[in-house]
């Protein structure tokens, strides 16, 4: 039996907005075809979609752990460091970018400029905490790339800000180490292996569609990565640590693919 089949098992089937659920599978299925997210993310797509209805049932959850922990070696297999995902024209942005958290735009605590700082931890040369000043100092990338939410949503977002690569390589950090880990002002934590911290697309965002990052999309910074689905992207980051230890995060913890992306 293929993992798809497998799955298939868990498919919510009371209580469930079936509509939304339906929605939700053609994206991923859409997500297949254009390659962008390949061969067995549809699992962990799914896993992820079906993981949250069966949040309440101790021996669903587990099943679909151990399937999601066995694709995420599959998935990580599959990365091409080399790949880029498609990027978009500025046509296309939404603005401002659609919002979402684990608690509604309303709960959402704005981070003040002049606190804020930007803590280093783990396998770093330099753990020099970092001001904002001290980040927009550096030099900017820029991609237009679609931010993709297993509940079933996307836009295309029009993000600027550090490359990862380069800014782990100018602090010293050790890049063979296999994690990088993100803490953040709210209580979100996310982690990513090292290769997607290295791709090309990966970035610590500060501006969005030219502007400074608005309060609900992380001021001051966010990951963004467009190898990543959209909980993989911790927003109002405010430490980094690098590690060889494998970090949870919060999404992860409750049983979503730990991967999570191509
Ligand atoms: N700190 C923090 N980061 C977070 C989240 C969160 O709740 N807190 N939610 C994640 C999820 S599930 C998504 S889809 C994206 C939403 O980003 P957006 O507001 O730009 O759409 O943020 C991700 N990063
Ligand atoms: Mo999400």
């Amino acid at each position: 039996m293929t993992f798809k089949r497998r799955l298939s098992l868990f498919r919510p089937k009371t209580g469930v907005d079936q509509g939304a659920f339906e929605a939700n599978r053609r994206l991923v299925d859409d997500i297949n075809r254009r390659g962008i997210l390949r061969g067995t993310l549809s699992l962990g797509g799914l896993v992820m979609l079906t993981g949250c209805e069966a949040g309440h049932d101790g021996a669903i959850n587990s099943a679909l752990r151990a399937v999601s922990e066995l694709n995420d070696s599959v998935q990580a297999a599959l990365f091409r460091p080399d790949h880029l995902a498609p990027t978009y024209s500025a046509d296309q942005v939404l603005r401002p970018p659609r919002f979402n958290a684990f608690y509604g735009i309303d709960d959402v605590e704005a981070v003040d400029a002049k606190d804020w700082k930007l803590e280093l931890a783990g396998s770093i040369a330099t753990k020099k905490a970092w001001t904002l000043d001290d980040i927009y100092a550096l030099p900017r990338q820029e991609m237009i790339i679609k931010h993709i939410c297993v509940e079933g949503w996307d836009y295309i977002g029009q993000w600027a800000g550090v490359n990862l690569r380069s800014f782990l390589e100018r602090v010293g950090a050790d890049t063979k180490a296999r994690y990088v880990a993100f803490k953040c002002a709210d209580d979100y934590t996310g982690s990513i292996d090292m290769a997607t911290a290295l791709h090309p697309q990966t970035l610590l965002a500060t501006h969005y569609a030219g502007e400074p990052l608005g309060d609900p999309y992380g001021f001051p910074l966010r990951l963004r990565t467009a190898t990543k689905l959209g909980y993989k992207n911790p927003k109002w980051i405010t430490a980094i640590e690098v590690t060889n230890v494998k970090p949870g995060g919060y999404w992860e913890d409750r049983g979503f693919n730990w991967f999570g992306g191509i």
